[in-house]
């Protein structure tokens, strides 16, 4: 079965107040009696301008269909959508093989403009559509002594040119600790802007962390583990000494290769100056709470 839209939000609908409120907690607000209710001055004055469609489909991270950055637009068309399941094991109630329909129905779906910051220090913003991935793990039923979150990446040899060719282990698997998977900013993406997922994205479902580099949010997910121990991660396991489990965005943590204080914007042109990088990619006040006491430099 074909994924069907279980609340079509269209650009229009959404007003970009802030960094992710979404339309639930705007909603909520009015309610209240008006944004200044919910939204603290520096929410409000922070509105992102998104990336264009063609941008974010054309420029594109997906190793299965090969390594260059347009490769995943033009190779993965022979992604195979039709009738996905996600397997759903380890510390959970209700274990099983999922339809998207059977995960996420019924869920609410937001729009969220996040910023996005690739470790290769460049950097997009994106109107996501999805849901909260608590809202999936409440579905599933997390269990004690569940302490993280492991996800698979879907691997079709037939399809994926970059498997075949085995530019790096496959399936790709990440993770992330069960507080930080349960974040009201952790998302379940099922689309861009107005669009189902575009293939090279990461078509049907993939995980968006906007205050950690891109490549801990997994694409074409068709595995949900939880797990009691930290789960092993593709960039952590290829090179550790670059890519730590956490990899929050952080610039004053450089990678052993380049600096990460400042991104080059897609989009920006030729000339345009590089940006400074934020702290969390900008979603300190939102995180921060989450490492209070962790060395970020020895857990980076
Ligand atoms: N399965 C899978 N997921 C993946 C990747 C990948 O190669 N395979 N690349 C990661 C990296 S490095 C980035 S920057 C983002 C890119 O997401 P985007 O193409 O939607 O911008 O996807 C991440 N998720
Ligand atoms: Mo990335």
């Amino acid at each position: 079965m074909a994924h069907r839209w279980i609340n079509t939000l269209t650009r229009n609908d959404v007003t970009p107040i802030g960094h992710y409120l979404n339309r639930r907690q705007i909603m909520a607000g009015l309610a209240a009696g008006g944004f200044g209710a919910i939204a603290s001055p520096a929410l409000a004055q922070d509105e992102l301008e998104p990336n264009s469609l063609e941008d974010i489909t054309s420029y594109n991270n997906f190793y299965e269909f090969g390594t260059g950055k347009n490769d995943p637009a033009r190779n993965a068309d022979a992604l195979e959508t039709a009738d996905w399941r996600v397997t759903v094991d380890g510390l959970v109630d209700n274990p099983g093989e999922y339809s998207l329909e059977d995960l996420i129905g019924g869920l609410t779906e937001e729009e969220r403009i996040y910023r996005f910051r690739c470790v290769e220090a460049w950097s997009m913003v994106v109107p996501w559509r999805g849901i909260e991935l608590a809202d999936i793990l409440d579905r599933i039923g997390v269990q004690d002594g569940a302490r993280f979150v492991a996800f698979e990446t879907a691997v079709q040899p037939d399809n994926m040119v970059g498997v075949r060719r085995r530019v790096i282990p496959f399936p790709y698997v990440e993770g992330l600790r069960l507080d930080e998977a349960r974040h009201p900013l952790t998302l379940m993406a099922t689309g861009i802007y107005d669009q189902p997922m575009p293939n090279q994205n990461g078509a049907p479902i993939r995980l968006v962390v906007p205050w950690k580099y891109g490549f801990k949010s997994i694409k074409s997910i068709v595995r949900i583990s939880l797990v009691e121990e930290e789960p092993p991660a593709t960039w952590n396991i290829i090179n550790p000494r670059e890519y730590g489990f956490y990899s929050n965005v952080n610039p004053n943590v450089d990678h052993p290769r380049w600096s990460q204080a400042t991104e080059r914007e897609i989009g920006g042109g030729l000339f345009a100056p590089r940006k400074p990088t934020l702290m969390f990619n900008g979603y300190e006040e939102e995180v921060a709470s989450l490492y209070e006491g962790m060395d970020l430099q020895e857990f980076f």
